[in-house]
């Protein structure tokens, strides 16, 4: 295969903060599992930016195993990925310091989503580490010279500070790091709270109606459908006045692989009753054969942490060689 053009390269994490949600699930992990196909892929558990927020130091490790069995149950091959837990590959610790000297207070003061993560909490007590987040998870992308990024719509301002910082450091030192782009569908890349569609669909929302979790069973997603807020008016229609349902009528058209619009046909004339069962009866069937994996993935750790150390030992290579061409220059 080293005879063959060089592969697009790919790199993504995604928080281990907790149970993944439906939302993570399509604006992130389905895209990774078609991509993972034709891309040179490096997919991480971002466990140092999961610290960042409160988490219970007993549980967490076990929370980014849980993770990583989400990343495998979805259907993330590790054959073709390499997987691998950040923490394992220190020299994104080791980046992120060089990049942490030309980044500005400035630019970070305006990440949006340090400002909303951060908003609840005195100004003084907010922790470094979460005002530091972007330029950790620049070092996070530049190590291994990827085309493109692939995120949903919230982490695009930090791929955009990723290239910023590239840009300016290979001004600076020389050429040095690859500038990448983010890779963001045009559907799913923001799938909105249940019971708020001026939300985003988030594992920090207060109510567990908001959401839906990859682990939620047949009766919670029934429960939380049903509850789900709908527009004014009574057809089933998407549009910028109907964001609940072009909510609903997105997570339908996404996880049955068809046009919205199609959707919308089938269910012209029909009530919301008959669209939202349809719907939860959608999701039950997306996530049970994810569910099942999951349960058998559980049954033998030792599987999840070999594909974790394997992974890691592919990716340090790669982060060591960007590495120490950083620090040269
Ligand atoms: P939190 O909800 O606690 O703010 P998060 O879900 O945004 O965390 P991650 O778990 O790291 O944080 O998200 C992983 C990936 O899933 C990212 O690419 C992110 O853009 C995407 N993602 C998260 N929420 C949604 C959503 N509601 N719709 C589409 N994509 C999402
Ligand atoms: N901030 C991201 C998770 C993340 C990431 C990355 C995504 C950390 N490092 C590098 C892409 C590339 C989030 O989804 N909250």
């Amino acid at each position: 295969s080293t005879a063959m053009a060089k592969k697009i390269t790919l790199v993504s994490g995604i928080r281990s903060s907790g149970e993944l949600l439906l939302g993570n699930y399509l604006g992130a992990l389905k895209q990774f599992v078609e991509l993972q196909e034709s891309y040179d892929c490096y997919i991480f558990l971002a466990d140092l930016h999961a610290i960042t927020t409160p988490y219970a130091p007993k549980e967490f490790p076990e929370q980014v195993r849980a993770v990583a069995r989400t990343y495998l149950a979805c259907g993330l091959d590790p054959s073709r990925v390499t997987l691998f837990r950040q923490s394992d590959v220190s020299a994104h610790v080791e980046l992120s310091w060089l990049l942490n000297t030309i980044a500005t207070m400035g630019e970070l003061n305006r990440m949006t989503q340090f400002k909303e993560k951060s908003e609840d909490q005195k100004r003084e007590s907010v922790n470094a580490g979460l005002f530091d987040y972007p330029v950790l998870m620049a070092a996070d992308i530049l190590l291994y010279q990827p085309d493109v990024v692939p995120v949903g719509e919230d982490q695009k301002q930090h791929v955009e500070l990723t290239r910023d910082l590239a840009g300016r450091f290979n001004q600076r030192f020389g050429k040095t790091f690859a500038i990448p782009k983010p890779l963001i569908r045009d559907e799913g890349a923001r799938i909105k709270a249940l019971d708020d569609p001026a939300k985003k669909m988030s594992k920090s929302a207060a109510s567990a109606n908001s959401y839906i979790a990859i682990g939620d069973d047949s009766d919670a997603i029934r429960n939380k459908i049903s509850r789900a807020v709908t527009d004014s008016g009574s057809e089933i229609t998407s549009g910028t006045d109907k964001p609940a349902l072009t909510n609903l009528l997105t997570i339908f058209s996404q996880l049955e692989e068809v046009p919205l619009k199609e959707i919308e046909q089938r269910y012209a004339g029909k009530s919301y009753k008959e669209f939202k069962d349809d719907l939860a009866d959608m999701i039950i069937a997306a996530l049970k054969p994810i569910q099942q994996t999951l349960a058998e993935l559980e049954a033998k750790p030792d599987y999840v942490d070999d594909v974790l150390a394997k992974g890691a030992a592919k990716a340090r290579p790669v982060a060591e060689q960007t590495l120490v061409a950083a620090k040269r220059a």
